[in-house]
């Protein structure tokens, strides 16, 4: 007898399945979340652009999603992203892609992103190492752990990558983890349809190249971990920081108005050509 089609299959380029994640990989789910979303909002694949960087995570978009993909350089997505958006305010523009590429070598195009405010959702997936080329310590990454960089364990400290995309000015930020899926779906539906620079920080594991490093074997062992590590942030907000030592923060961190730069700088630009052809005419 066959198997029911899944309607997800819709939205993914199923002519190279089987996919090449690792078995117990978070990339997997978070792929399953976005389409759910964007099934939920009825959004047209065609009327988007999806843009990553290099990682595992970037393949989350690309190949496997069915829009218009740009699989673009490490570090880098949000700036071919915003290049596309500036062009093409019309399409819906997402930005899928790991810790490493968002908060470390591209940390300077996020921060900017969001103080610019412009119209892109980025959901960034934390699995707190470089994933692809062999588990290389991330700023994502939890002090004392052994990574192939730090093999005398990590002595810094990891990057609050949400807290900083708040605090530098975007409309709407969030973080859940894997474990999280329905919220996950609703926060991404948030985000897309948000005006305005909208992220969120995906928690997610890596069993090969960190869970093996912290003594996590599957993928199902991660997840009962941030089950037990995930503290929703208003009940966060009520504790002292050393009670928060160990714990992932999840819920909406931002959701706010602020102007957004695409709209704003079509607006000004077109004020400034009238201004100038009315004083052309003037003259001539
Ligand atoms: C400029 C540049 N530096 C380094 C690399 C090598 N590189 C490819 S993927 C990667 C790490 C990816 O980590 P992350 O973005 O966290 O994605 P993950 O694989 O963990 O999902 C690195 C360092 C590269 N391709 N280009
Ligand atoms: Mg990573």
């Amino acid at each position: 007898m066959s198997q029911p089609r899944n309607q997800m299959m819709n939205y993914i380029r199923e002519e190279i399945m089987p996919h090449r994640f690792c078995p117990g990989c978070g990339c997997g789910t978070v792929l399953n979340v976005f389409t759910n979303a964007i099934d939920n909002l009825k959004l047209d694949p065609v009327k988007m652009v999806c843009v990553s960087g290099i990682g595992c995570s970037a393949w989350i978009p690309s190949p496997y999603f069915k829009s218009d993909t740009l699989h673009t350089t490490h570090g880098r997505p949000i700036a071919f992203a915003t290049g596309v958006k500036v062009m093409r305010p019309d399409l819906k523009v997402v930005v899928i892609a790991g810790d490493g590429d968002v908060s470390g070598i591209g940390g300077n195009h996020l921060i900017h992103a969001a103080r610019r405010n412009i119209d892109l959702s980025v959901f960034m997936v934390n699995n707190m190492i470089y994933g692809m080329t062999g588990g290389q310590v991330a700023p994502t990454t939890p002090t004392g752990v052994k990574t192939s960089t730090t093999p005398h364990l990590n002595i810094e400290p990891p990057f609050q990558v949400a807290e900083l995309v708040a605090a530098a000015g975007a409309s709407y930020v969030a973080r859940w983890t894997t474990y999280h899926v329905f919220r996950l779906i609703k926060a991404m539906e948030e985000a897309i349809t948000k005006q305005g620079f909208s992220f969120i920080e995906i928690v997610s594991q890596c069993p090969d190249n960190y869970g093996r490093r912290i003594g996590l074997r599957t993928g199902v062992e991660f997840l009962k971990m941030f089950k037990k590590q995930a503290i929703p942030i208003d009940k966060a907000r009520e504790l002292p920081e050393e009670k928060l030592e160990g714990r992932i923060i999840v819920g909406k961190l931002r959701d706010r108005e602020r102007p957004e730069y695409t709209s704003e700088l079509h607006r000004v630009t077109k004020e400034q050509v009238d201004k100038i052809k009315a004083e052309q005419e003037k003259i001539s």
